[in-house]
């Protein structure tokens, strides 16, 4: 079955596996794919001018003919980079989803609280800040700091950053007062197991505060070893199992950017339960942590 339809544009990056597999692994009723993006479709909603990646359109109907096919029930899209701080896609893969998908922004700053409250009424949650260079021009602190105390009421903020500025950024993760969610680990080198350098580091921030959760995503970006992704099951599911109800799962489709070594959507589901082995694990990692975030309010 092949569920893409690659709109055959030369300069486009198809970032995306075309046929991915069923997965062995049946997820929970109400399971929450909580990080994935759409991208367009570009006729409609072009991308930004400052984008760092041209992607093929991936649109809702792909999304959600994926989510139908690794069984899963609902989505939380986050806005991608190639979109900026137009969140129109977004909110439009929102609404097609009827009722069935949550959104995380990317907004300027400056933002009024009015533009924010017509954010939550489209469906969004909270906002990312993204610091990683290849992806985005800045990522001022100090706004990202005064637009985090003003946020909509049971908003979070999701941060995106690799491990090499962990350090750097504690004191700035430290003063965001309102709950956390921290993209892909923050990134750590997952090829020095469970106690490498990276996961003691992010260990720590996770120690700091019991409001910050993380995404156990993305074996296919920090695992060179490729499927079957032992090295990130190795390091990961001790992470899971050690910080109980602060986890989130998703597949990071259409994997932004992503050219070498696509990951097949099926397999990724099909790893859940090396990192999340018992029923109730994979019921909080998939339903509980998501829709408290996402749904629930
Ligand atoms: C991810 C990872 C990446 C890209 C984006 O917004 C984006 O463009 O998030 C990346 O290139 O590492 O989380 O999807």
């Amino acid at each position: 079955m092949t569920l893409v339809q690659p709109q055959g544009d030369g300069e486009r990056i198809v970032s995306w596996h075309r046929s991915p597999s069923k997965p062995d692994f049946i997820p929970p009723p109400g399971a929450i794919d909580a990080h994935c993006h759409v991208f367009g479709p570009e006729a409609q909603f072009p991308f930004s001018a400052k984008a760092k990646y041209l992607p093929a359109d991936a649109g809702p109907d792909m999304l959600f003919a994926l989510r139908d096919r690794l069984g899963f029930s609902r989505n939380v899209v986050v806005q991608a980079s190639c979109h900026g701080t137009d969140n129109a896609a977004t909110l439009n893969a929102i609404t097609q989803s009827n009722g069935l998908a949550r959104g995380v922004a990317v907004v300027d700053p400056a933002i009024s609280a009015y533009d924010l409250d017509a954010l939550h009424d489209g469906g969004m949650r909270g906002v990312r800040f993204n610091f990683l260079k290849r992806l985005v021009d800045d990522a001022p602190k100090d706004a990202f700091l005064d637009l985090a105390g003003r946020l909509p009421k049971g908003w979070h903020v999701v941060v995106y950053f690799e491990a090499d500025i962990l350090d750097e950024l504690r004191p700035f993760l430290a003063s965001i007062p309102v709950p956390m969610v921290i993209d892909h680990m923050g990134r750590p080198d997952v090829t020095c197991g469970p106690d490498g350098p990276d996961m003691r580091a992010f260990r720590t921030l996770l120690d700091s505060r019991s409001d910050i959760y993380f995404k156990a995503t993305c074996p296919d970006r920090l695992d060179p070893g490729g499927p079957p992704w032992d090295a990130f099951a190795n390091a990961v599911a001790p992470l899971v199992a050690d910080y109980p109800g602060r986890t989130l799962w998703g597949t990071d489709w259409p994997h932004p950017n992503m050219q070498d070594a696509i990951p097949d959507d099926g397999a990724l589901v099909g790893m859940i339960p090396r990192i999340a082995p018992d029923v109730a694990s994979q019921r909080r990692l998939l339903v509980d942590v998501p829709a408290s975030l996402y749904f629930d309010r």
